[in-house]
């Protein structure tokens, strides 16, 4: 089991162009307490190589395009977001990579909580530590 899921955004448009609009409980399903954007990644950078404990996350390609790697300790999926109608939400346990990031991306990310170093696990082993504790635990 993945803790992932795409949302396709309603996209509101008229002869002007398009708008979407997120707001918490109806696309986003948490209270949001946090937005952030990344741009300008240099070509071939990895980004991310962490999972978090209790973040909650939607990942919105807003311009351009890059991929998501989700890793759950057991399997691994790659997800391409390359339309600002498409939102990645990831809760729970994941360990996720971002690369191939366009010269022009602009992924912006809406998080449940506010920035805290003490949610993340940067280091893999300990990540799969955590997910074997958890299965224990279930
Ligand atoms: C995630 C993926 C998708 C802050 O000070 N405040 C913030 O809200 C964030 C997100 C980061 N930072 C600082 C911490 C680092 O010194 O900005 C620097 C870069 O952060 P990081 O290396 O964690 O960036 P990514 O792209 O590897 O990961 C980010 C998020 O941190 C993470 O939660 O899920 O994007």
């Amino acid at each position: 089991m993945y803790n992932y899921e795409l949302i396709n955004f309603q996209t509101l448009g008229d002869e002007r162009g398009s708008l979407i609009a997120i707001e918490e409980g109806y696309n986003a399903p948490f209270e949001i307490k946090r937005v952030y954007y990344i741009f300008d990644t240099k070509k071939g950078v990895i980004r991310g190589y962490h999972a978090h404990i209790n973040l909650k996350q939607i990942a919105i390609a807003v311009k351009g395009s890059c991929t998501f790697v989700i890793d759950n300790g057991k399997q691994r999926e790659e997800i391409l977001l390359d339309n600002p109608n498409k939102g990645l939400l990831i809760e729970g346990l994941i360990w996720r990579e971002m690369k191939d990031f366009s010269e022009d991306c602009v992924l912006l990310v809406i998080a449940s909580e506010h920035y805290d170093e003490t949610d993340y696990i940067r280091d893999y082993q300990k990540f799969i530590d955590k997910v074997i504790e958890n299965d224990k635990n279930k």
